[in-house]
């Protein structure tokens, strides 16, 4: 491999400080995985399952402390706290490097210091981009193996000497009291320290491709996105492109790969969590997927919810604090509708009915994206596909309905910017807490929000078609608790209807937030919910929404001026709509 010296002496001034007792690079072989996984096996951090019905599966069960994002340990290293802004934790960059330095000096004595370049995208993508991360964890190295492209073919893409994202992560001593995840967007620089979990230690995910790269996606004119990629084809063969931002455990995996109900459509997975997007030289925006693997939430995951996600992972797969069964193989909630008898739970404890759940509810699976029997056959495209529909999406059991449809772009954008969601297990804390969740982009915005908004608003005079934009919501309740829409396969129905107004032939009605699907305009065909449930799911209450963007001002005025005047001139128009005295 051929390394740049600005590499090279990163990479010799990170040794210096956390004093590994070797060094070694990573060049992406299949024999490279292999011995990693070997190691993993003999030392004990991961247990083999099931050689026949499970082919190169393997379990690691992280530290029960280390489950999840820890988000009040996440913070942007801006040199100015506004560029942070108020969503984002903020500490100078010299206090970060202070503090975090202290964790990370002589962290990898005795350990093996691995070097891993990396590129997010396709190779011979121009939107694509390098990174090289270090870490003393086996488990990230075969990790990053499966979730992006490692070797000669990252440090080729880099464009100049230093064109990647420096990325320093160590376990350090897994304690929470010791564990930081810092960004230094000016820097292109990611420091994490006291974690082996997800997103907190894989770093080209929530790290690289949506903290850092949406603060450099700002500053060279694209999108950063916490969105999937899907292309949902039509009985005619034709396909149409749409990206959609959910939170974290809110639906993105599970849409990316949906097994249509309705017959003659169906949906291509390009991506399930990651979305860069550039406007071309026509005007037309363009996605790819910087991964190249899922790192996807296995509870509720079942050949009933998704047949395509239980399907792929039967072969070349790394679960992580899943339950075990008796013959080896890996079991979570919802896979089967009863639990088999002899569970080891996610810590490796006899199970019990009883005890609580038995995989942790963010139990998760790592594999290729190839393997996914719905993967699209542009999932690679260097060119990204041509996206025209944009979906933003949360988990909100009241007020929310089902779908509806912004009146143009910038509306389209409030309606982003003003996304409300109940918190899930895959961050620490409560779960079911309604919070502002802008684009499902409050954990990963790299830098203000509200210039965030700005951005998405600059878009707009470029594209020449602009994408349309859809609210969703799977996740609203009737009055017993149960979910009013079934949800899962049936989502294609929404789909269709959205790939219907993008084609200008679908019905629709105006409400004050947007349009919803008029009277006969979802395709419910063979699908068994009353008119009564629908109407339900779909309705637009004026006295409960003008209830839930009661605290939007307060949460805008955090920004203070910075928030755009489009922004807040929507919301007023909304509440007047609304008929707010
Ligand atoms: P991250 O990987 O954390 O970003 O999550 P995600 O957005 O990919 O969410 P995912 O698709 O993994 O779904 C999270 C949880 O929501 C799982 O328990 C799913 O079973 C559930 N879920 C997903 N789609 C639906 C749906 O259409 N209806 C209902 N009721 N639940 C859903
Ligand atoms: C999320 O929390 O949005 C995830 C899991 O996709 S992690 O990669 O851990 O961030
Ligand atoms: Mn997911």
């Amino acid at each position: 491999m051929s390394v740049t010296s600005v590499a090279e002496k990163w990479v010799e001034t990170t040794a210096g400080l956390t004093q590994p007792s070797r060094t070694v690079w990573c060049d992406g072989s299949k024999a490279e995985y292999d011995a990693t996984i070997e190691t993993m096996l003999s030392d004990g951090t991961l247990l083999p399952l099931n050689a026949k019905t499970y082919p190169n599966c393997y379990l690691h069960r992280s530290h029960p402390s280390d489950v999840a994002r820890t988000e009040q340990l996440t913070f942007i290293c801006s040199r100015e706290r506004d560029d942070a802004g108020p969503t984002n934790n903020w500490m100078s960059p010299a206090d970060g490097k202070g503090k975090a330095g202290a964790y990370l000096k002589g962290a990898m004595k005795g350990r093996t210091m691995y070097v891993i370049p990396y590129l997010m995208g396709p190779a011979g993508s121009s939107m694509s981009r390098a990174g090289i991360m270090v870490t003393d964890s086996a488990y990230v190295v075969a990790s990053m193996h499966l979730m992006t492209r490692v070797g000669q073919v990252a440090l080729s893409a880099m464009r100049r000497d230093d064109d990647f994202i420096a990325g320093l992560h160590s376990l350090g001593d897994l304690s929470p009291d010791r564990r930081l995840i810092l960004h230094f967007p000016e820097e292109k620089l990611i420091w994490s320290v006291g974690s082996g979990y997800g997103g907190n230690a894989l770093l080209g995910k929530k790290c690289h491709a949506l903290r850092i790269a949406s603060s450099q996606a700002r500053e060279e004119g694209w999108l950063a996105e916490h969105m999937l990629i899907i292309g949902v084809e039509d009985p005619e063969g034709r396909v149409t492109y749409l990206a959609g931002a959910m939170p974290s455990a809110s639906g993105k995996t599970n849409l990316a790969m949906a097994v249509s109900q309705l017959p003659g459509w169906r949906v291509w997975t390009v991506g399930d969590d990651i979305a860069w997007m550039h406007v071309d030289k026509t005007g037309q925006l363009r996605a790819i997927n910087p991964e190249r693997g899922f790192f996807g939430v296995a509870p509720n995951t079942s050949p009933k919810t998704n047949a395509n996600a239980t399907q792929m992972v039967r072969s070349n797969t790394i679960f992580t604090n899943v339950a075990l069964t008796a013959d080896r193989e890996p079991w979570w909630e919802g896979l089967t509708p009863e639990p088999p008898r002899g569970l080891e739970d996610w810590q490796g404890r006899p199970w019990s009915p009883g005890s609580g759940p038995a995989a942790h509810p963010n139990s998760r699976f790592t594999v290729p994206v190839h393997q996914c029997p719905s993967a699209s056959p542009s999932w690679e495209d260097p060119a990204g596909v041509p996206i025209s529909g944009l979906i933003f999406g949360s988990r909100r059991t009241s007020v929310i309905p089902l779908v509806f449809e912004a009146f143009d772009w910038n509306h389209g954008v409030f309606l982003g910017s003003a996304m409300s969601t109940e918190t899930t297990a895959a961050i620490t804390g409560k779960v079911g807490v309604v919070r502002r969740d802008p684009m499902a982009m409050l954990p990963f915005c790299g830098y203000n929000m509200a210039d965030y908004f700005t951005h998405w608003l600059s878009m707009q005079p470029r594209l020449t078609r602009a994408p349309r934009i859809f609210r969703v919501n799977w996740f609203r309740k009737d009055a017993d608790g149960k979910f009013l829409w079934p949800g899962y396969g049936e989502n294609v129905r929404v789909l269709k209807w959205m790939v219907e107004r993008i084609r200008g032939n679908a019905g629709a009605t105006e409400t004050p937030v947007g349009f919803v699907p008029a009277e006969g305009a979802l395709d419910i065909n063979g699908l068994d919910v009353t008119p009564a449930r629908l109407r339900e799911a779909l309705r637009c209450d004026s006295g409960e929404w003008l209830a839930a963007l009661q605290d939007l001002d307060e949460f805008y005025g955090t920004f203070g001026s910075r928030v755009p005047a489009t922004i807040t001139r929507h919301l007023a128009e909304t509440r007047k709509k609304l008929g707010a005295r």
